[in-house]
């Protein structure tokens, strides 16, 4: 077996091609661009190198530079992943030149499917189902125009060098053709360079479902049976799952035949993919084929108990595919959800910045399936990115693939829905709430299954804002309340200090505040104010929300793990804090509340001024510090009650606190000198 491999990519697919190579004890290669120093790839690999900068045509798609690394490293074969160089023919032809093993396809069969219309004439000839159409050489207007009028209305004109969904034209009646040409033949050019054109039936409400296939140097060639990766947006996969449901076996042996004698006409070797589009009666045509290991390949490793990019290092070594057809059988139901940085509710938008938080549910980082020994694990997360990690601008926002597997489809569905929930992140928008709305629609769960079903169920996919419950407040407040006592307890210096009580505030008898949290902005609604009243009271709070009045007590506090009881409900849930904001992961669901503090900041800009001033007329009911007390910056030193707030006079940098002015129950005057302070710089 090889010694030592470079992968030549970056996130989570890196990541997941070193674990192989590390079970089965390669030595791995990373290559980063300036943006990656620190990423989570470069961590896992035995070696790495700096490639260039951010930008990919820089680093990522550089494959001089690459190649160079691999030979200066003795690397003895390059691992392409997918996406950047992975599907480059020319890329692959310089390894050969330079000695090293291409982990791929020989470049004559990326070649070969990399034209649509070339490609179908391939397909044609080894008898691999075809949609009706034509896709000869012909490219004269009125040819054509009569071929979509043979072809039957609606047909759908695709740029032959494309790809991916990018130029096409659907066309509705034989009026519409010329200008539909026109312009489809516009878009190739300046997309592709290739103005060709091929036309086909339109297939209105099609699946797509595409065959794994691999193929070894010996003539061997397999199917692994089926993906629906149906649940598309805009060309872009959202959930994966094999097999595909209602998959006869016939059809289904049927579908993997036709993949094999595909993979055959091009002299395949290596992992492909064979993607088609089915009818909803069952019937099935060839697409195209992907001539790389896809994203979406884990949850055909779950459902076979294989691990494919072993595989692809067997096969690129030499050897012989590790099983023969009969020895692939299905075991169970796999789905993959792909976790992106993205804002469903503003158009899918890439957000970018920083993992502040990053909990994920109980999961095996990699496994591979079971191997006919037990059960593959039920969850499965294939991540390049850590907790701190920034999502940047330069590269693909995806966060993580999470992968669950069940006996069946019924407990698939039900542990992703599970994963989902636990699945909590801080710092970006993600789109979990939008899959675990995709996951748990009737749509989906139901398997009724087609390239239209986003668009189809936007209005419950999208459902507008509801108010934030009052379980999510009452989390959000016990939170707050709970590190308010903490922070009030390591503050204190009185060993009896009333106010370190575990207990809570108490002030000759109860005292009260009202709390504010904001929602979110969004597209569609206004941002709403959250009112919450709040009374101490000996053990714990009686809050006031909703025009209700219900105790609060906290009954567990682990990190930010929370269960109360509020009334008489109990609640649990998770509550993170991120500055001002206040991340409430309840059910489920994931709430965000800014914490309305208009004062928390009161008096730093007078930091350098010496004296902390009362930020509006009220009445001190803490004073937290002592004379000559050091303290940091953030420490809470007096609270002061105004208009039936609380506000925390907290210090604006480390320092002393030279002099405290008033004691608890002082009435102060608006603006008056509180206490006297130095920063430590100016001391
Ligand atoms: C089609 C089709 C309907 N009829 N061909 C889109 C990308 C490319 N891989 C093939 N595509 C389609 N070809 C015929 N004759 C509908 C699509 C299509 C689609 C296919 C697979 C997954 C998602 C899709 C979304 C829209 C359209």
């Amino acid at each position: 077996m090889f010694k030592k491999i470079l992968i030549a990519n970056r996130g989570e697919i890196a990541c997941r091609v070193a674990a192989t190579a590390r079970r089965m004890g390669i030595k791995t290669v990373a290559v980063y661009s300036e943006a990656d120093a620190g990423a989570r790839h470069v961590a896992v690999c035995d070696e790495a190198v700096l490639i260039g900068p951010a930008a990919a045509r820089e680093s990522y798609l550089c494959g001089d530079k690459i190649i160079a690394v691999a030979l200066a490293t003795g690397a003895q074969a390059i691992h392409p992943g997918y996406g950047f160089l992975s599907e480059n023919a020319d890329f692959a032809d310089a390894c050969a030149l330079a000695g090293l093993v291409f982990i791929g396809p020989p470049a004559a069969s990326m070649r070969a499917m990399g034209s649509k219309s070339a490609a179908k004439t391939l397909m044609e000839q080894a008898d691999v189902p075809l949609v009706p159409g034509y896709h000869g050489e012909n490219q004269d207007a009125d040819f054509l125009h009569a071929e979509g009028d043979r072809i039957g209305y609606p047909v759908l004109l695709k740029a032959s060098a494309g790809g991916g969904g990018k130029g096409m034209r659907v066309i509705e009646r034989s009026e519409d053709f010329k200008a539909a040409l026109a312009s489809c033949k516009r878009e190739a050019i300046s997309s592709f360079g290739d103005d060709k054109v091929l036309a086909e039936k339109y297939l209105s409400r099609p699946r797509h479902i595409e065959i794994q296939v691999f193929a070894d140097t010996l003539g061997n060639c397999v199917y692994l049976h089926e993906r629906d990766c149906s649940v598309q947006r805009r060309h872009q996969k959202v959930l994966e799952e094999a097999p595909a449901p209602g998959m006869p076996a016939e059809r289904r042996a049927a579908m993997g035949e036709a993949a094999v004698a595909a993979a055959r006409a091009v002299g395949y070797v290596g992992a492909g993919t064979v993607e088609f589009i089915a009818n909803q009666d069952g019937s099935f045509y060839f697409m195209e084929m992907n001539t790389r290991l896809q994203v979406e390949h884990p949850v055909t490793e779950m459902i076979t108990g294989t691990d494919l990019v072993e595989w692809q290092l067997r096969i690129a070594f030499g050897e012989a595919l590790p099983k023969s057809q009969d020895q692939l059988t299905i075991h169970g139901h796999a789905i993959e959800a792909r976790i992106y940085a993205e804002n469903p509710e503003k158009g899918f938008l890439p957000s970018i910045g920083t993992l502040r938080h990053m909990d994920t549910p109980r999961a095996v980082s990699f496994v591979v399936g079971d191997g006919g020994h037990g059960q593959p694990a039920p969850v499965r997360i294939d991540s390049g990115v850590r907790e701190g990690d920034a999502i940047s601008p330069f590269y693909d926002p995806m966060i993580a693939k999470l992968i669950v597997w069940g006996v069946d489809r019924t407990q698939a569905l039900a542990r992703m829905a599970q994963a989902l929930a636990e699945f909590r992140i801080v710092g970006l928008a993600t789109n979990i709430a939008f899959l675990k709305r995709l996951v748990e629609g009737a749509a989906f769960s139901s398997a009724d299954l087609d390239t239209g079903l986003i668009e189809r169920n936007s209005e419950s996919l999208f459902p507008p804002a509801r108010a934030v419950p009052a379980a999510a407040l009452a989390l959000a407040t016990a939170a707050l309340l709970g590190a308010e006592q903490t922070q009030a307890a390591a503050a204190s210096t009185f060993a009896a200090d009333p106010f370190g009580s575990a207990h809570g505030w108490r002030l000759n008898g109860a005292w009260q505040r009202t709390i504010a949290f904001a929602d979110e902005f969004s597209a569609t609604t206004e941002q709403k104010t959250y009112r919450v009243g709040v009374t101490y009271q000996r053990h714990g709070w009686l809050l006031e929300l909703g025009g209700m009045q219900l105790p609060l007590t906290v009954s567990h506090a682990d990190g930010a793990e929370l269960s109360v009881t509020l009334g008489e409900a109990a609640l649990r849930g998770a509550v993170r804090r991120d500055g001002d904001s206040f991340h409430v992961f309840s059910g489920g669901r994931h709430f965000v509340l800014q914490y309305a503090d208009p004062l928390a900041h009161a008096g730093e800009a007078e930091a350098a001024g010496g004296r902390l001033t009362a930020p509006m007329p009220g009445k001190v009911v803490a004073v937290l510090v002592q004379n000559g007390q050091t303290v940091s910056k953030g420490d809470p030193l007096v609270i002061m009650e105004a208009m039936k707030m609380e506000h925390t006079i907290a210090a604006p940098a480390d320092g002393t606190v030279e002099e405290l002015l008033y004691q608890v129950g002082d009435q102060v005057a608006d603006g008056a000198p509180l206490l006297a302070f130095t920063p430590a710089a100016a001391a």
